[in-house]
């Protein structure tokens, strides 16, 4: 496939209510999107990287000038998301970056050829049920209040954003205020560190279905021992930046279960190998989110479709985080979203609405 060139389009995205996790608080997304323009077809792909370092090293000023300096000069001009792939190795790191060049010709190359994302990946049904990520709170009150409206919305699974001063307490009130049958599980976004198990084993009572990456980015081993002390599963994502990691920490026993976020990871083709590896290990995953448009949503849920992932996404519906979505909004049916069918990812932004967000676009040519 021919590649005329890439746009690189930043957009402003207010959210709904602000989120807050161990790591900050963040009132708006600023999202960079790619669009790789080909004779045959358009593709996009949406880059995860937040606007600091705070998630991982990437941030969005970063990606960008990644992209434009390094991965886009590197690409061939016939391109499949393979050699895309291929092309990008030999440069370290900048996964958030890769991924969402490698999506943009991947859509781009399915489109094309008339396939969905879904059936490229190897989908194993048409919809896929989703959880809701949950963020700090400034009381308990106000935390059950979300839960409720989240639960009356549909969602099939709470997580709860939980740090240091922030964890028992909030756990304990949603175990009782919602019952046993509640699909519960925390995220500490790396806030503990080992010397916290003790504290950290406290949860073991409300019978969580996981607790997501207790420990820092790079703490693999000590995820290991604290595997060993809990009771709770153990389920990493930070942690996990490609099947390399995924294979490492499953040999360790640094975690039961895997998030898996194709930008974190560098794509939807390196998510795919730790879902396969995974699955083989019989190591649970589900899809992760990162307030993506209804764009990066889509190519997720078409992921979160695969047979390994056996658990509920983060895969929430567009008026999650946004009131109004740049495609045409995601919404739960029966706490499920539907798996996109058409070619690539499936959706398309909406011009006008896209237009209205866009804070700046770059043209290159290839
Ligand atoms: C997680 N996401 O699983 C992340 C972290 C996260 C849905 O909990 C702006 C952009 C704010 C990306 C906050 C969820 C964010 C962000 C949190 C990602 O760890
Ligand atoms: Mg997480």
């Amino acid at each position: 496939m021919k590649i005329n060139g890439i746009e690189l389009r930043r957009i402003a995205m207010p959210l709904t209510a602000p989120f807050r996790t161990s790591f900050g608080t963040e009132t708006e997304r600023d999202v960079l999107l790619v669009r790789a323009v080909t004779p045959d077809a358009e593709g996009w792909g949406e880059c995860v990287a937040m606007s600091e370092p705070l998630y991982s090293p990437e941030y969005v000023d970063g990606a960008a000038e990644t992209l434009r300096r390094f991965l886009i000069p590197a690409l061939p001009t016939h391109v499949d998301a393979d050699t895309v792939s291929r092309a990008l190795h030999p440069f370290k790191g900048h996964r958030m970056a890769k991924a969402a060049l490698e999506t943009a010709v991947l859509d781009a190359q399915l489109r094309a050829g008339g396939q969905s994302m879904a059936s490229f990946l190897g989908a194993a049904r048409d919809r896929v049920p989703c959880g809701v990520s949950v963020g700090i709170m400034n009381s308990i009150p106000e935390l059950l209040d979300a839960v409720e409206g989240y639960l009356a919305e549909g969602y099939q699974r709470i997580k709860l954003k939980i740090e240091p001063g922030w964890d028992l307490a909030p756990v304990r009130a949603v175990r009782e205020r919602f019952g046993p049958d509640l699909l519960l599980q925390v995220d500490a976004n790396a806030a503990y560190t080992l010397g916290d198990g003790p504290h950290l084993a406290k949860l073991d009572v409300y019978d969580l279905l996981l607790i997501e990456q207790p420990l820092a980015n790079d703490d693999l081993v000590q995820h290991a021992q604290l595997a060993r002390r809990l009771a709770t599963p153990l389920c990493l994502d930070e942690s996990i930046d490609s099947a390399e990691h995924a294979a490492a920490a499953i040999t360790l026993g640094a975690c039961s279960i895997i998030n898996i976020k194709p930008g974190r990871v560098g794509g939807y083709l390196e998510a795919r190998r730790i879902h396969d590896l995974a699955r083989a290990h019989g190591v649970a995953v589900w899809c992760g989110g990162m307030l993506e448009t209804g764009i990066g949503r889509a190519a997720n849920v078409a992921l979160a479709a695969m047979p390994g992932f056996t658990l509920p996404g983060d895969t929430s519906a567009s008026r999650r985080y946004y009131t109004t979505d740049i495609t045409a909004p995601f919404e739960l049916r029966d706490g499920c979203l539907d798996v996109p069918t058409g070619p690539g990812i499936g959706v398309d932004p909406v011009p006008d609405i896209l237009d209205e967000v866009t804070t700046s676009t770059e043209w290159i040519t290839m």
